[in-house]
């Protein structure tokens, strides 16, 4: 069979369900993900030569690892065209291009920093997402937007002003709305004797640096939440009832990284708890193993619920959707392919769902039906679709990409040394 009559007979299978591929393929090569740079070169960045803090870890010595913009951006290139559809680059405040008059630390940094990430931007003519970093640097040890000396705190206010800043440059300069996401390490690791104080103190912060004034339409300010990080296990100021709070009360949006929760615990099942009294809600989608450990996002159970969720509830203009990952012990460049193939793969299998027909037979109680109804579809030629939406946008639906990518390091990575 060749692939157009693979999927002309799953187009005919899908159909007998009430679900029209047509509409799947298009709805998905409109949905555009935030690829976070940071996979490229471990989340190092370009501004400092320390190591990476705020209790996140990656692990892995795989050779090629990108050093220069020149490197970073040659490794996202690759990947995006190995990737279907037209999304967005999200970006950290280390990533920084010192050109002309050098170095200033993060409390200065201004928009003209950033400008050769707006030239890759509109190369590709897509969006920027951006986040301040309030780690990896001699200011974040243990404490920042939280910590008891008001200079500390000072700082990574006046860092945060400058990243809104620069999230309006991105958003005047490609035209897409910018999405700026804080997140911070800080806790303690071991039991506090004060949890509210650096709690009041990270709200302060935050207020005081939102209160510089941004246009909403274009900068959308996210807060992240987790539960711990490595260095600090007893106590995380930004805790997930903290940072959602924060976000309800001050109408910022709220982001859940679905690494950053305790182990039963499943985002798939909170995104729509936000989105009934949320306008925006934001993710980072990862693969968490045993802890926070920021695998490359598979096809797996809770990616493909989490996207079920955001299609079911019609939230695809509601749902910021982002990657967020670190490994170091395979292709990086392969990494950010396979996790943002998964993504979308995820959101077709969503799209290829028949969800109105679920929904009413679930409220009609018929709860034979719902169980039986959604094993049946789990077996239905997927596959087929993929590749017809891949084949669309002119990248390959097959694993062949993968040669391509071997080419590339035995080119280019490989000289890396
Ligand atoms: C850390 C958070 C955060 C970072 C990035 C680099 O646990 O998930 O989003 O991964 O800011
Ligand atoms: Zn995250």
């Amino acid at each position: 069979m060749t692939q157009n009559e693979r999927y002309l007979s799953a187009k005919e299978i899908y159909a007998k369900y009430g679900v029209d591929t047509e509409a799947a393929i298009e709805k998905l090569s409109n949905i555009s993900i935030s690829m976070h740079c940071w996979q490229a070169d471990d989340v190092k960045g370009f501004d400092t030569d320390g190591p990476l803090t705020g209790g996140i870890q990656t692990t892995g010595n795989y050779p090629g690892r990108a050093r220069t913009p020149d490197e970073l951006f040659a490794d996202l290139d690759k990947a995006l065209s190995l990737i279907p559809g037209n999304h967005k680059i999200n970006v950290h405040a280390n990533y920084a291009i010192f050109e002309e008059d050098g170095f200033v630390d993060r409390d200065k940094l201004e928009p003209r920093h950033f400008k050769r990430w707006v030239e890759f931007a509109k190369k590709h003519n897509c969006g920027l997402d951006f986040n301040p970093t309030i780690f990896s640097h001699p200011k974040a040890n243990g404490l920042t937007l939280s910590h008891p000396d008001k200079a500390i705190r000072d700082f990574w206010v006046d860092h945060i002003i400058a990243c809104i800043r620069i999230s309006e440059y991105f958003a005047n300069e490609t035209g897409y709305p910018c999405v700026m996401n804080i997140w911070t390490g800080d806790g303690l690791k071991d039991v506090p004797a004060d949890r509210m104080g650096p709690r009041a103190r990270y709200a302060d912060s935050i207020d005081r640096a939102l209160a510089c004034g941004y246009d909403r339409s274009k900068v959308y300010v996210t807060v992240e939440s987790k539960v711990f990080g490595i260095g600090v296990e007893a106590y995380t100021v930004g805790s997930g009832e903290f940072s959602l709070a924060y976000a309800m009360t001050r109408g910022i949006t709220p982001l859940m990284d679905n690494g950053h929760y305790h182990p039963t615990e499943v985002v798939s099942d909170k995104i729509p708890a936000l989105l009934v009294f949320s306008d925006k809600i934001a993710l980072h989608v990862t693969r968490p193993i045993r802890w926070d450990s920021d695998h490359v996002v598979c096809f797996d159970d809770e990616t493909r619920e989490m996207m079920k969720e955001i299609v079911r509830c019609d939230a695809l203009d509601r749902v910021f959707i982002a990657t967020d990952y670190f490994d170091a012990s395979i292709n990086r460049v392969a990494a950010l392919v396979i996790g943002m193939r998964n993504v979308q793969k995820a959101l077709l299998n969503a799209l290829l769902t028949p969800n109105a027909e679920l929904k009413d037979i679930q409220d009609a109680g018929n709860y034979t039906k719902m169980l039986m109804l959604q094993e049946e579809v789990k077996t239905l030629p997927l596959g087929d679709v993929w590749v017809e939406f891949c084949n669309r946008n002119n990248v390959c639906g097959c694993s062949c990409w993968y040669d391509e990518i071997m080419d590339y390091e035995k080119e280019v990575l490989a000289q890396r040394v």
